[in-house]
Parts: C-alpha cells; structure tokens; sequence
C-alpha cells in the first residue's frame, strides 16, 4: 500500500470518528493522514527497517497508530475501519467532498434517506426531499446540488500536486533504462498547470519496444489503452491517463515544444513560421523539405526569432509579443527563495514542532520561517488567544538564541472576523514579527460586503501579509466573492502584500490575479501554508504560480535576505513613518 493510500484511510477513520461526534481522536488521525501523504520514503520501508519502533518515528504516529499501520502492511486491512464503514457503510469521503456536507450530515442522510454515495445525494436533492430534514432546509439543499455541479466540472482532472510526485518517479525509472537517452514530461505538467489532465511523456531511444514493455509493466498501470513502437497509452491505478511517445533525437525539440503546448501557444508560433515561409510542426522547423531547427526547443525559438519562452507561460498570452521584443520578464526561480511564511505547528493544527519545522527548512536551505498558527476565531484549530500567542513569542525569542545562521519569525493566521476586524488585539499584533491575516469564516457574504470587510483588515496597519486572498479550493470550494481589483489596490495602497499560497489544493492568488499584482507593482510572498514537515516543499508548487503569473523575482518579497525581507512588511514601514 502506497503512502497516500495510507494516508486516506486514516482521513476516512477521522471522518467516521468525527460522524460520532469522538472530540480529539479525529485530529489525530488527520494529523497522521499529514504526515504519511507526503512522507519521502514509503511507509512499507519505515517498518521494513524499524517495524513499530520505526513507525513511531513518523511525526504524529503513536503506539497505537503504529499499530494500526502494522496491521494494514501485513494484512491488507484495518478491522478498527471496517467496523466503522459497517456501522455507516457509505462513500464518506465522496460524500464529505461536497461543499457543505460534513461527517454529522452524512450521517443524518445515511440513516434518514439512505444516502450511501454522490449519486444518491443529488436524485434525493433535485426530488426535494432533503429541505424537510431538521437542520438542513431548502438553502442547504441548494447549496448541496451546487456543491456537485462543482465537483462535476472538475472531475477527470488532477491538481498538480496530488500527481507530480508519482510521475517524476516514473519519469526517473525511465531515466534509468539503458534504452533510454532522454525522458522528459511535457504536456500541462511541464506548464505546471494548477491541474492536470494526463501526462505525457517523451522519450528518446534505440530500442522502443523493449523501454514501452517496461512501460505497461509497471506496478502502478492499471490498464492498457494501446502499445505502438512509438506511443503507448496506459491508464494508471490512481485513474490518471499516461501517454509515452518514443521520438528521434533530431526532433526531440520539435515533439517536447509541441507537447508541452498549450495548444494556443503551438498555433500561434506556428503562425510565425508561417510569416516566415517556414513549416513548423512535432518534426521540427522546416524550409520546404530542408528542417533548419528540431533538436532543441531553444534553436526553434531561436529561428523563429523569439527569446526562449519558460513553460510556465506557455499560454498565448502575450508571451510570444513580449518574446519578439526581446522583453519576457525575468521570472522567479525555483531556488530563489530564502523564507517560508506560513506554517503551523503542534500549537495548533500542525503535526510538528517549531524545531521540527525549523530542521527542515534547514535541510530544505531556507534563511528564516515564520511560525504562523491560527488564531482563537477558528476554535476547532484549537487557535492562540492572546495569552497563547505571547506564550509562543517567548518561546521563538528562546529557540532563536540557540540557532545560528537560521531565524524564526514570530507569526500569526489572524483571522478576520465578520466586520473586518481582527480576532487579535493591536498591542500583539504589534509585537509579532509576521501578521498574516485571513478569511475563515462566512464565506458566503455578497460581494460588496466580502470586499469591504477585507479591505478593512488590510488597513490594519499591523497586518503585513493577506493569505490565500480569495479562499478557493481548488476541486472543492469555490473563491468567495470578492472584486480582486480592490484587493489588489488596496494592498498597494495600504503596503499589504498578498500570498501565493503554495498547498497544492490552493494555489491562491491564481495566475491572472498574480499578474495584475505585479502590473499594479504589489508586493508578493510565497509560502506553503505548511500543516507538517513534508509540506514546505509544497514551496515549489507556489514558485510554479508565481511564474505562470509572470512574476520576478524582484516581485516576490521572501527572495530577500532576513533583514531586507523585514524591512519590506508593512508593520515596518509603518513603525518608521
Ligand atoms: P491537459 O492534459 O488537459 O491537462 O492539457 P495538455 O496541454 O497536456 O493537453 P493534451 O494532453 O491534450 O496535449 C498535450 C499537448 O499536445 C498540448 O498541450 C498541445 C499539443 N496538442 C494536442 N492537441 C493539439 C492540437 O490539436 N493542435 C496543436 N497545435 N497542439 C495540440
Ligand atoms: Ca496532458
Ligand atoms: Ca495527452
Ligand atoms: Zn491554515
């Protein structure tokens, strides 16, 4: 069993535990779900290694959740969770996706109206029967049907981050083969698209039918599409459609340009070449028959007359003008980084300790972090009050003294209550070193009402930093209404910066709002809104963003050394005024 495998079968105990109303256990196991989903090593060679004792070692995991993962590794199975699906045998986790429904609710549909999946949900919504459950009425049953609308338009595709890691690994097996000279993943992946379709791989070698055997044989395929010499199709056990194309290696160039895309990108280059009496096409750049470029990307671009466009930005969106001129802007990089902003510890929903955090941001080559957990407005985070926060400050001032080379930053997730204060007193906030402050609750205001409140929060002038300025998630709920053009002004009015959230079912600011940002010159942070360890490397995710929303380096405050980072906050700026 695979670690993500793992990881939601315990987000399903948590679930059914919280279904029975169970106080502390349910965020234990979501706290291990954390810890497992995005554990480097599989969880099969932890206790391969160590057995329970080694298990214990994984953040969260005590004896009895060690033992639990014993059982599922030699056994295949968790009694403790088929007991809790008898009870309630029902698709808990495809119910719980939808916007609205949670665990109690499942329940009640379940032992009501026979609710077991999605499907019978929504005949018994649209049938109108939902509304005459006590505590649900005709607005949830509405909210209800527009909850799976929404998960309809998104199914078939996969947020980037829930696939990535699994195709790289192919991609690198790939790699290994003798057969092989060059692997390389194109399509919306290469993009870095917030989500993604399939995945398609390219490929260069001698021997094409013994990499596409190793190919269909791999343990994660599920099934077979079709097998050619120089594309094979496959659909892997997680749902998702693999296609690899064995090409030449003198149009290795020409094929990756042409399947990495977008679609809009390829047919407007292929507009210039026709201007320039050229033919362009997955073969290469050609003059009649003679090719002139297809061996690399960077020769066509060079052919065709254009700077070499990123990935990222492959979008026909005025990257082929702005290429042509020679004025692509000059992106963030992927190691540019030097802080994260937004993590959470034990303190409240996190899986790790503040040292825990600290030692991989370390390893990870970070210069500082800020501790940011939640605030006493979302009670079920078991959020600081006042006295907590304080609490907390004395504790960074002591484990600061002992670090080298390395700062922790005193932060906060100040929520913004309804009225647009903050659930934080003025003479703390003023004391943190980061004030994050963000939206939790009454999602559902009207537009005028949501804009204004935010903007008020962001005239503190304490609040440094708005996160995931518009709430979606991605898959799952959708952004709450607010006009982003306020935002966006208000935070260069006001020296708010705004965050690229990097949590892969974030990914807030998306890429037009980033690049509005940065044409208003507002200033930006990326951080990974990390709830464990294995997070912070969400990071790159939010570097992605950031480039598909043609942000620089220069834009993107936290590619500042500690001391320049601080002096770009708000709070600063405001305290020298
Ligand atoms: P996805 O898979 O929906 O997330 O998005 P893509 O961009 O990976 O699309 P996909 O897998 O259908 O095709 C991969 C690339 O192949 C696409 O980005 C551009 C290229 N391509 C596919 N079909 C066409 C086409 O009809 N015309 C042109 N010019 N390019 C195409
Ligand atoms: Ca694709
Ligand atoms: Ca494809
Ligand atoms: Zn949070």
């Amino acid at each position: 069993m695979r670690n993500t495998e793992l990881a939601q079968l315990f987000r399903e105990v948590a679930l059914y535990l919280e279904m029975q109303d169970e106080p502390f256990k349910p965020r234990a196991y979501e706290k291990v779900a954390y810890a497992l989903e995005a554990l480097e090593e599989p969880v099969t060679e932890v206790y391969k290694r160590g057995g329970v004792k080694g298990l214990r070692e994984i953040p969260g995991v005590g004896q009895a959740i060690a033992e639990k993962i014993e059982e599922i590794i030699q056994t295949g199975k968790l009694r403790y969770y088929e007991e809790l699906k008898r009870e309630v045998p029902v698709d808990v986790r495809g119910l719980t996706a939808i916007e609205g429904v949670g665990p109690k609710s499942v329940k009640v549909l379940y032992e009501k109206l026979g609710v077991k999946e999605v499907s019978d949900l929504e005949q018994i919504a649209r049938a109108g029967k939902i509304r005459n459950l006590p505590h649900f009425g005709e607005k949830m049953e509405q909210k209800i049907l527009k909850g799976i609308e929404f998960l309809k338009q998104g199914s078939g595709r996969f947020p980037l981050g829930s696939v990535l890691p699994l195709i790289t690994e192919i991609e690198t097996r790939l790699r290994g083969l003798a057969e092989v000279s060059d692997v390389v993943v194109a399509g919306s992946m290469r993009r870095r698209k917030e989500t993604v379709g399939d995945a398609d791989i390219l490929a260069t070698s001698q021997r094409p039918e013994k990499v596409m055997d190793f190919f269909v044989s791999m343990p994660e395929v599920m099934h077979v599409h079709g097998k050619g010499q120089t594309k094979t199709m496959i659909k892997l056990k997680n749902g998702m459609d693999v296609d690899l194309r064995v090409v030449t290696r003198e149009s290795f160039g020409a094929a990756l340009n042409y399947f990495t895309g977008s679609k809009d990108h390829n047919v407007a280059l292929r507009r210039i070449a026709q201007e320039k009496g050229l033919k362009l096409n997955e073969y290469g750049l050609f003059r009649g028959s003679k090719p002139i470029a297809g061996k690399t990307e960077e020769e066509i671009y060079k052919a065709l007359g254009l700077s070499f466009i990123p990935p990222e930005i492959r979008e026909d969106q005025g990257e082929i003008e702005a290429a042509k001129k020679g004025e692509l802007p000059d992106l963030v990089g992927y190691q540019d980084l030097r802080g994260d902003l937004q993590t959470q510890t034990t303190w409240t929903d996190g899986a790790n300790s503040i040292e825990e955090m600290i030692e991989e941001a370390k390893r990870l080559g970070l210069e500082y972090i800020a501790i940011t957990d939640h605030t006493k407005g979302l009670a079920m985070t078991g959020g600081s009050d006042e006295k907590k926060l304080l609490k907390q400050m004395a504790e960074i001032d002591k484990i600061n003294q002992s670090l080298k080379g390395f700062t922790v930053l005193k932060g906060a997730e100040v929520n913004i209550n309804k009225d647009g204060t903050l659930d934080i007193k003025d003479e703390v906030l003023a004391q943190l070193d980061v004030v994050g402050i963000a939206v939790h609750s009454h999602f559902n205001l009207p537009r005028r009402e949501m804009t204004e409140r935010i903007v008020k929060a962001m005239r503190n002038s304490h609040a440094d930093i708005l996160f995931h300025p518009t709430g979606r998630v991605i898959q799952k709920r959708e952004p709450y209404d607010v006009d982003m053009d306020a935002i966006i002004r208000t935070a260069k009015e006001t020296g708010t910066a705004l965050e690229i959230d990097a949590y892969p079912d974030r990914l807030d600011l998306k890429d037009e709002h980033i690049r509005k940002a940065v044409e208003a010159g507002v200033k930006l942070v990326i951080d990974s809104d990390a709830h464990s360890v294995n997070h912070i490397r969400f990071l790159e995710f939010g570097v992605a963003q950031a480039r598909r929303g043609w942000a620089g380096k220069k834009d993107v405050i936290n590619t500042r050394p500690l001391k320049e980072f601080l002096r770009c906050l708000k709070q600063a700026t405001a305290a020298n005024k």
